[in-house]
This record gives structure tokens, C-alpha cells and sequence, in this order.
């Protein structure tokens, strides 16, 4: 059958380009991970092995996405920033989104042994995702900023309630314990407990930020590329503060306005 009368129905396609000069946050999530983290035994309330799958795809996303130019995550989140000048599928949102969440899904999948050998994966996780756009750094960097003081907040939490838990009392009673205290009382009930909240993995407390080292002017990198050409850099995990400026002073080379 001829095609030409029925290609009318292609017009019907919604473009989406995201607009340009913004960068673009696609911030994917894991569906239900509270089931599944209780199928698979996570450990509570930080469990190491299944962060560092998280951070291993994420490595795995700046690797095949030269245009990401940051990452940041924590629990089972991760934010991509994509540089503000991408051309990637020209822009359009849904190929970004659908190709990020995509491509992270499968190699959690595929890495899965690797970091949880004596657990089976009983069944497909599944992640959903968003796009946000920003055409300031200001805000890109309030963003990261927003994240990461989420993290901190989570996981203070969630640590005095295990704690408490793990001490005897029922969930119901730990969550009443903890309801309206503010940060110093937390740390406070922690020692109590005999643990010292700022000696804790520094990537349980800051999350995880991925991101391409720095090139030297005039260091010849791998295959002899030329300095600048993004590909060739070592993509490194780091759990910096992004909340300071410090980090940003050290890296300017990451998120720069024209
Ligand atoms: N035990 C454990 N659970 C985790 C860990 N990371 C994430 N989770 C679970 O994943 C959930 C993530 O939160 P959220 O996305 O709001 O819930 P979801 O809709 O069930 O995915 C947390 O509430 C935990 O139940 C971990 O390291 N250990
Ligand atoms: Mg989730």
C-alpha cells in the first residue's frame, strides 16, 4: 500500500524543544524504591552497595553524554545537568528525557551483580524522570544546592530513625520522638546513642556529584586529543559540598555563564 496519503498523520507529532541558552536538569527517580528497597534487603538506613550502583550509572551517563556536564544524587535520585549550549536530538525534551532514564535503567540493571553479588534481582526497577529548565547558573547552582540540603535533611532524619528503631522502639514511637526537632537536638540524640553524625561516609551525608577533571592547559590527553574535547576526560565521583562556594570557585570550569 502506498504511504504518501497516510504521512499526514506525522503532523500530528508534538514538537518540544527545550529552549535554548538554559541548562537542562533531567532528575530521574526510582519508582517505588521503597518496595524495593525492602525486597532486595537494602541495608537502612544508607545502604553503600546499592549508592554506589547509583553513582556507577551515573559515571556510565557522563561517559555516553559528553554534554552532561554535572550530576548530583543521593538515595534513589540523580540529577543530570546538560550543558546550556547541547544540541543533543535538537533539544527535544522528550528524546533527552527517554534516552536518559533509558540508558540509567538498563545499566543499573547490567551493573546490578556487580555491586549486589549475593543478591538476586527479583524484579525490573523502573525509573521516572523530569526535565527543569534554567537559563541562570544562579539558579542551576540553587538547585544542586536545594538537592543536596535535601539530602542532609533525609538522611538525618532517617538515621535517628533507625537508630531509635533498631534501640526497640516501634516506627510509630521514633516518628513521634523525632517530629518538629530541629538539627543540633538530632545530633544531640545521636551521641547519645554513641554516634558522632559528622564521622558517618561523607556520601551517605553530602550525596554523590559526578563530574569530568579538570584539563591542564597543555597536558596531551588519552588518543591524543586536544585539550577541551570533553570525552577524554576521567569522569570522578566526589562527595563535595555544593551548598558552599568553595567547590565552585575550584571547579568554575563546570558551570559557566557566557
Ligand atoms: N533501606 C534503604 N532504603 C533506601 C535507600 N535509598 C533509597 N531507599 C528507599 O527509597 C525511598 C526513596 O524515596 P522516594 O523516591 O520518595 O520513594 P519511592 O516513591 O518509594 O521511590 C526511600 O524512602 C527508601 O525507602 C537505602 O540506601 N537504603
Ligand atoms: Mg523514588
Amino acid at each position: 500500500m502506498a504511504t504518501g496519503k497516510l504521512e499526514y498523520v506525522r503532523e500530528l507529532e508534538r514538537g518540544n524543544r527545550l529552549p535554548n541558552f538554559n541548562w537542562i536538569v533531567v532528575r530521574i527517580d526510582g519508582w517505588h524504591f521503597h518496595r524495593f528497597s525492602e525486597v532486595h534487603q537494602f541495608d537502612k538506613p544508607n545502604d553503600a552497595r546499592a549508592l554506589n550502583l547509583m553513582n556507577s550509572c551515573a559515571v556510565s551517563m557522563l561517559e555516553k553524554f559528553p554534554d552532561i556536564i554535572f550530576a548530583y544524587g543521593d538515595s534513589d535520585e540523580y540529577s543530570f545537568i546538560w550543558s546550556e549550549k547541547t544540541n543533543f536530538c535538537e533539544r527535544q525534551e522528550s528524546q533527552i528525557l527517554s534516552q536518559s532514564v533509558s540508558f540509567f535503567t538498563s545499566v543499573y540493571v547490567m551493573k546490578w551483580g556487580e555491586f549486589f553479588p549475593t543478591q538476586e534481582l527479583t524484579y525490573p526497577p523502573a525509573f521516572d524522570g523530569r526535565v527543569i529548565c534554567y537559563p541562570r547558573v544562579k539558579l542551576v547552582r540553587d538547585y544542586l544546592k536545594w538537592r543536596q540540603a535535601d539530602c542532609h535533611v533525609n538522611n538525618q532524619f532517617n538515621t535517628c530513625f533507625w537508630t531509635l528503631v533498631k534501640s526497640g522502639k516501634k516506627k510509630s514511637e521514633a516518628q513521634k520522638y523525632l517530629a518538629g526537632t530541629q538539627t543540633a537536638e538530632k545530633n544531640q540524640l545521636l551521641r547519645e546513642f554513641g554516634i558522632d553524625y559528622g564521622a558517618l561516609p561523607a556520601m551517605f551525608r553530602k550525596g554523590s556529584c559526578v563530574f569530568r577533571d579538570k584539563v591542564e592547559e597543555g597536558v596531551k590527553l588519552d588518543g591524543g586529543r586536544k585539550p577541551g574535547e570533553e570525552t577524554c576526560r576521567r569522569v570522578r565521583v566526589d562527595y563535595c559540598d555544593i551548598i558552599g562556594k568553595e567547590f565552585w570557585d575550584q571547579h568554575s570550569e563546570i558551570l559557566v555563564e557566557d
